[in-house]
């Protein structure tokens, strides 16, 4: 590597470092003040996550893997054989696994992971379990535009974008339509989303999912603002802020909060903010779904549901939808 190209990585990284900083300043300028769920997540908040996910009260990941686990083959059956599996956010899902377990030969799987060394990882543990799958992993932001590797557009292998884990609920109804729009274009004429997503159930099991006994939501919370001070230089005292995660019945969602239990100020680059004792800094939506809901939000794409798949309890749901 030359300076030259040294000097222009350089600046491509400070370019986006800024743009990361103007989109903080931006959501703290709003009012409420906003910060992007993506800062609950740096190593320490992915460990978190993964805790929160076998937590007693978060049922999400759990009623999930059961539906797969009950299900997978009548899904493998609606999608058909040698699909191309693409599946943005990838994480390292144990559902994924259980999708491609069942599926019949498998084309390829193409996880899409802002990540780099968790997209690495998964696709060696992926390619040492299943030898015959093509794993070709794409390192990209889901939320923005990205090329899918020239192989999985190649032929006629059905493409079916999978999204469990109810990630859509994270997203506000119009950035939800627009995701799944996206994800139709992804998916072409013949292929098909597979969307897990989260029901509208009772106040007091949604509450407690998001108030665990043992704090990892509020740890995985407050760990946005020890990841703000520490990559864009914040001072933001943690321990000025407690953890709320109420149910909005209007919205159908869990509004996560951080509420500061004192006044107190802030800096965030150059900038200054104040709070005053019960100002909040909202930092996550987490929907909750009517299949009415989820019916309408993918006719607002273009897609239609062809096939549901619940728990006994109707607590959550994994649909079939299909281009209209
Ligand atoms: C990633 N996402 C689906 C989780 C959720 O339930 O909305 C994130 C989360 N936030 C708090 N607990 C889990």
């Amino acid at each position: 590597m030359n300076s030259g190209s040294c000097a222009r990585e350089r600046d491509q990284g400070d370019a986006i470092a800024n743009v990361r900083m103007e989109r903080v300043l931006a959501g703290l300028r709003e009012s409420p003040k906003r910060i992007e769920p993506i800062w609950f997540y740096d190593p320490r908040g992915s460990a978190l996550f993964e805790r929160i996910c076998t937590a007693p009260e978060y049922y999400l990941t759990r009623t999930e893997i059961g539906i797969t686990r009950a299900d997978a083959p009548e899904m493998a059956a609606a999608l058909g054989p040698r699909v191309v599996l693409i599946e943005p956010g990838s994480g390292a899902s144990l559902k994924t696994r259980l999708l491609l377990e069942a599926l019949r030969a498998p084309r390829a799987y193409v996880p899409v992971d802002i990540s780099r060394e968790q997209l690495l990882a998964t696709t060696r543990r992926l390619r040492d379990d299943f030898p015959s799958l093509q794993v070709q992993p794409v390192c990209a932001d889901f939320t923005e535009a990205f090329a899918l590797p020239t192989a999985a557009l190649h032929g006629e292998a059905r493409r079916i974008v999978y999204f469990p884990g109810s990630t859509l609920g994270n997203f506000a109804r119009s950035a939800a339509s627009d995701l799944l729009r996206r994800m139709r274009a992804l998916a072409g004429t013949r292929g098909a989303v597979l969307l897990g997503v989260d029901r509208v159930k009772n106040t007091a099991v949604l509450e407690r999912a998001y108030n665990d006994a043992a704090g990892l939501t509020a740890a995985f919370n407050l760990n946005a603002l020890h990841h703000l001070n520490r990559e864009l230089g914040a001072d933001f005292d943690p321990t000025a802020f407690a953890h709320r995660a109420p149910w909005g019945p209007e919205q159908s969602r869990i509004e996560m909060h951080l509420v500061a239990n004192r006044e107190l100020g802030f800096s965030v680059g150059d900038e200054r903010f104040e709070m005053t004792r019960g100002d909040h800094l909202l930092t996550e939506y987490s929907h909750k779904y009517t299949l009415r809901d989820v019916a309408d939000l993918a006719h607002s794409a273009g897609l239609a549901v062809r096939r549901t798949w619940s728990d006994p309890q109707d607590w959550f749901s994994v649909l079939l939808l299909e281009p209209t």
